[in-house]
């Protein structure tokens, strides 16, 4: 050991398990005031705060965060048990251990206070060391309450950041990266989906199939990427063009995508893809000569038990092989 510094006595360490009990008690005798601090005086774990006023004990209680809570029932002006109801109605109290601190002996009393919602009931005044005890007790209560509150919060917090990730990946499951339309594979199930709907409630269910019109020469001349920006205004088109939230807008695979349209007619779906071939038109983007266009083939069928999803995507893409024969730029039916 160095030096000839007076050694000071160490910090008393805080025992894990201590809780700082900080009482507030409400009531409108000084004389009963003081003598509850006496009681409670020279105990390091046991803060005292007293308010006279009841009117003020709201704001009072507010301020100085008690963990109990000593309510004094007959007060001018104010009935003691009002209060209780209003500390167990206030956003910040209502969870504070109150003890009713009351001349009153009588069990109805007794019974009405527990029914506002007191926790405890002490008659006045009463005993130091029980009085002490109550308050550690239900201190303690109230502290470990609130630390399981904090626990189980943080703990619904990460199941719902889990939850919310768990659908972010199964959202992405179904999405294609590069035009933010379905994938393939949900496309597949939709339309499985969608033609069981549609047999249950006897309506028509209609595909669209879009291609774009001479898309290998547009990359020969345009290069890869310049391709790939194409393919996103155009499903921007179709995304925007076609479908209600009911329907669904896909890329088939490469240069080819898909609308399901549920419950619509031909005359309907035909509708609709004139309006793409349209407004993939009106995109202007120019290719050679000419610019950018898409073919269409629509198909509808009234789905039924003997019928498949997979006949209608067939029909839908003959039509579309029609459309192509017969000068692209269109839609066949
Ligand atoms: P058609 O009018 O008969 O449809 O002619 P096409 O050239 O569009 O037909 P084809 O099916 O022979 O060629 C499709 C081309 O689409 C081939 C490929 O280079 C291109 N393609 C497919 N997927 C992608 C993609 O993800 N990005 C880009 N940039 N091009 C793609
Ligand atoms: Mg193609
Ligand atoms: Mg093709
Ligand atoms: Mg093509």
């Amino acid at each position: 050991m160095t030096g000839e510094t007076k050694s000071s006595l160490p910090d008393v360490p805080l025992p894990a398990d201590s809780y700082l009990s900080m009482v507030l008690l409400v009531d409108d005798q000084v004389m009963v005031c003081e003598a509850v601090r006496r009681a409670l005086a020279h105990h390091g774990d046991l803060d005292f705060h007293y308010c006279t006023d009841p009117l003020e004990a709201i704001a009072v209680a507010q301020r100085v965060k008690p963990t109990v809570i000593l309510q004094d029932l007959v007060m001018p002006g104010v009935d003691g048990l009002d209060l209780v109801r209003q500390y167990r109605k206030h956003p910040a109290l209502h969870a504070v251990p109150v003890i009713v601190l009351s001349t009153k002996e009588d069990p109805s009393t007794k019974s009405e206070a527990f029914q506002a919602g007191a926790n405890d009931y002490l008659v006045k005044l009463p005993d130091k060391l029980e009085l002490i005890a109550r308050v550690r007790y239900h201190t303690r209560a109230y502290l470990d309450h609130l630390q399981r509150d904090e626990a189980y919060r943080a703990l619904r917090e990460s199941q719902r950041e889990l939850m919310r990730a768990n659908l972010e990946l199964e959202r992405l499951t179904r999405i294609d990266g590069l035009t933010g339309l379905g994938n393939r594979r949900y496309f597949d199930e939709y339309l499985a989906a969608e033609w069981k709907r549609c047999q249950r409630t006897e309506s028509p269910l209609s595909v669209l199939m879009i291609d774009v019109d001479h898309f290998k020469r547009y990359n020969d001349a345009y290069g890869h990427l310049a391709g790939d920006d194409v393919l996103k205004q155009v499903a921007h088109v179709i995304q925007d063009g076609s479908t209600r939230s009911t329907d669904l807008a896909a890329r088939f695979g490469g240069e080819e995508f898909v609308v399901i349209l549920t419950g619509v007619p031909q005359e309907g779906a035909s509708h609709v893809a004139e309006r793409l071939v349209q407004g993939v038109r009106d995109l202007n983007i120019a290719h050679g000569t000419d610019r950018v266009t898409i073919s269409v083939g629509v198909a509808t069928a009234w789905p039924d038990a003997e019928g498949d999803p997979a006949r209608l995507v067939n029909a839908a893409d003959l039509a579309l092989f029609r459309a192509k024969n017969e000068g692209r730029n269109r839609l066949v039916h």
